[in-house]
């Protein structure tokens, strides 16, 4: 870098041609100012008078985030961010009062109360928008990374004006360099080329780990010289004025198209990782040392007086405290949140007027689309299909009518899926938009977290179920991000997952453990046994305001049982209402999935008047059909291929004891796979999973009770 480059009103500096705009220093100051105010008075005060429980310090790290943040100004900047980024959160707009309202838990801040008051967000439809944090380390950047793409298929496909040039953003320490989510994300971005900063501010330090143990020889960018695709910045915050130019030129080179760009900023961590760290890990020279590349004394030394005079630099540090003072004696009188609205917020609501109580960020009702009400009356149209081509159908037709919708996984694309749903789209609708990933779940969720935010619908396909557990932390973030930002944001999405036996079973390709998902918070869970139940359910998925799991079963995706003519392409099922195949007054058998077609069967055999309920979702669940149904026949059979200890049955069963105590007359029985996984031998596999055979029989046992 030249000298003039890093000068401090060097003019017209940068990439090429363009002029790079030079920070505000007054602007810089101030927001420093006010961060370190925060820090402050949480350390001395308010940590110590427990008003606040959780306390992270941003001294060291705040002037570079905040010239970051300054830089901020496309119109449809999207921002991944950590624990640590206040201070560039201030920058971009969050004001004082929101900060500390956040920390001191206060109704109304960015998470109502319910999460640690450093894990930011900030809806914005016009101007930067900071996607939700999370506590997971790493767990910013495949979001960030969907936003990315999703800014590219705005501007290339959708033609939005406002998402050319715009960026994203992820924000990150050093040691999350070693986790998955950031080189997966990296991995994305690089092989797309998509518009997005990699900001790495690199304290040293993971709490107590030196970064030398999260990438070798400590440094992310060294190892990174060589990566393809791949621009490299680095920034010293000790240098604050050089660091400013610095970061101003990764910004406009990400902007001006090329690809990502990675820039890693030395920073000094001021203070303990958190409140309770006291460092004792760290010598004395080396704190001291730390003290002495303070960034704000540094740019205290480089601006005044050349920029600032000693009085002008007290008036802004006077003027800092005094809003923090204020904002806290605002938050102080505020209220605390309402602890009758804490169980609200899991899904979307609808008010009494029947209008939906939006999210102020994310899905396509907020990007204006406008779908058909739809009809649960089926329209049944020619022959006979099976459940596959049921899938593919509905997946082509809502992405004829909604440019929106993006399906995407591992062989999606010019392969058609492995399961074959996809066939042909790739070649209908271009590769923009349906599809091939690289090999990495938590990316292939993850990005579509920050899609869906972005505005889109994205449709992942799992390859198999069992490969969503590389993704558990992108589905659970996904899950619980509603609630968590109080209602400001939620990421609508269906993937796609299949599962479960097939012709042989094995531990990789054919687990269900569908109530994983229905554990986790914030996922409806779909599981249709039938070709026309998976097209109105997977539409009803893709139009939705909430994210789903669409669970496809393989022994049904081309079952002769399951095959039906298609519905139609208006048809949708509402979640949370079962289907009663046969209506009996013996014996409640409850299931759904692979298992209705045995349970049929069994039903057909045992020669008992049994009534059959297909669930058909399980989150929400049809608990007034089952109650319905067990108060008529008095006795109930739940079929489940999932595991027994703690399946779903165990939750049907605990509600059958709670509501229908005393209209049992036998004991509530459950069928099941044991506690093992799925064996390859199906010889192994028919001795496990339930038979017609075993459910014949203990239908007949409860019958005759
Ligand atoms: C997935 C995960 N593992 C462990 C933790 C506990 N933890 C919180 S912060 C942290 C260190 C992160 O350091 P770095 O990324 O360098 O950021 P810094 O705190 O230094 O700014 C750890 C281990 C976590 N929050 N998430």
């Amino acid at each position: 870098m030249s000298a003039e480059r890093h000068s401090l009103f060097g003019s017209g500096i940068g990439s090429g041609t363009r002029h790079l705009p030079q920070p505000d220093w007054k602007r810089v100051v101030h927001t420093v100012l006010v961060s370190r105010a925060l820090d402050e008075l949480e350390e001395t005060q308010l940590l110590p008078a427990r008003k606040v429980l959780y306390q992270f310090t941003a001294r060291g790290h705040d002037v570079t985030q905040v010239l970051l943040g300054q830089l901020l100004t496309g119109a449809r900047d999207g921002v991944g961010v950590y624990y640590r980024s206040r201070p560039l959160m201030l920058s971009v707009g969050l004001t004082v009062k929101d900060a500390l309202a956040s920390t001191m838990m206060r109704s109304g801040s960015v998470s109502d109360g319910r999460d640690i008051g450093v894990v930011f967000n900030l809806p914005r439809k016009d101007g930067v928008c900071v996607l939700p944090a999370c506590g997971g380390v790493g767990a910013q950047y495949t979001p960030a990374v969907g936003w990315a793409q999703a800014l590219q298929y705005r501007t290339q496909i959708l033609r939005e004006a406002e998402a050319d040039g715009s960026i994203a953003v992820a924000h990150g320490g050093d040691a999350s360099v070693a986790t998955n989510g950031f080189w997966s994300a990296l991995t994305i971005a690089t092989t797309q080329r998509l518009p997005i900063l990699f900001f790495i501010e690199d304290n040293g330090y993971g709490i107590s780990v030196k970064s030398d143990y999260q990438t070798p020889g400590g440094n992310i960018a060294a190892n990174l010289a060589s990566f393809k695709n791949l621009r490299i910045i680095e920034a010293d915050s000790a240098k604050p004025v050089e660091a400013a130019a610095l970061i101003a030129e990764g910004v406009d080179m990400v902007r001006g198209g090329g690809g990502p760009v990675l820039m890693r900023v030395l920073v000094p961590r001021l203070s303990g990782h958190s409140g309770q760290d006291t460092q004792t890990y760290k010598s004395a020279e080396e704190i001291s040392a730390e003290r002495a590349r303070d960034p704000l004394a540094r740019l205290r030394t480089q601006l005044v007086p050349s920029v600032f005079s000693e009085q002008a630099w007290k008036a802004l540090e006077d003027e800092a405290r005094a809003e923090v003072q204020a904002a806290l004696a605002a938050v102080e009188s505020s209220a605390v949140p309402d602890v009758t609205r804490t169980t609200r917020h899991v899904f979307s609501e609808t008010r009494e007027d029947g209008s939906v109580d939006l999210q102020q960020q994310g899905g396509l009702l907020n990007a204006g689309v406008k779908l058909p009400e739809g009809s649960e009356t089926p329209r049944p149209e020619g022959p006979r299909i099976n459940m596959v081509t049921a899938i593919r159908r509905t997946l082509e037709h809502e992405l004829s009518i909604n440019p929106r919708v993006l399906v995407f996984g591992e062989d999606v694309g010019r392969k058609g899926g492995v399961h074959a749903a996809t066939l042909g789209l790739q070649e209908k609708f271009g590769a923009a938009r349906v599809f091939d990933t690289s090999l990495s779940e938590e990316g292939i969720i993850g990005r579509s977290v920050g899609m869906a935010l972005a505005g889109l619908m994205p449709v992942p396909e799992i390859q198999f179920r069992k490969y969503a557990d590389p993704a558990v932390e992108q589905l659970n973030d996904c899950g619980t991000m509603r609630w968590r930002t109080a209602n400001r944001f939620a990421a609508p999405m269906v993937v796609r997952m299949p599962g479960g036996f097939f012709k042989c079973g094995d531990p990789w390709h054919s687990q269900s453990n569908e109530v994983q998902f229905v554990h986790a918070i914030g996922w409806r869970v779909a599981m249709p046994s039938n070709a026309e139940d998976a097209v109105g359910l997977l539409r009803n998925a893709l139009r939705a305001n909430d994210p789903t799991i669409f669970f496809e079963h393989r022994a049904m995706l081309d079952g002769a049982w399951a095959r039906r003519p298609y519905p139609g392409d208006d048809f949708i099922i509402p979640f949370g209402k079962a289907k009663r195949l046969r209506a009996g007054s013996e014996l409640t058998v409850v299931t759904w999935g692979a298992m209705v077609e045995r349970c049929e069967l069994a039903a057909e055999a045992s020669s008992v008047d049994v009534e059959l309920l297909d669930l058909r979702t399980l989150m929400p669940w049809d608990r007034e059909a089952l109650l319905e149904s067990v108060r008529k026949t008095h006795r109930c059979l739940i079929v489940h291929e999932d595991n027994l200890t703690a399946g779903f049955g165990a939750e049907i069963a605990a509600t059958l004891a709670k509501e229908a105590f005393f209209d049992l007359d036998a004991p509530i029985e459950r069928v099941t796979m044991p506690d093992v996984p799925s064996p390859h031998s199906p010889l192994l596999l028919d001795s496990v999973v339930p038979s017609v055979t075993r459910i014949t029989q203990a239908i007949r046992e409860i019958a005759s009770i």
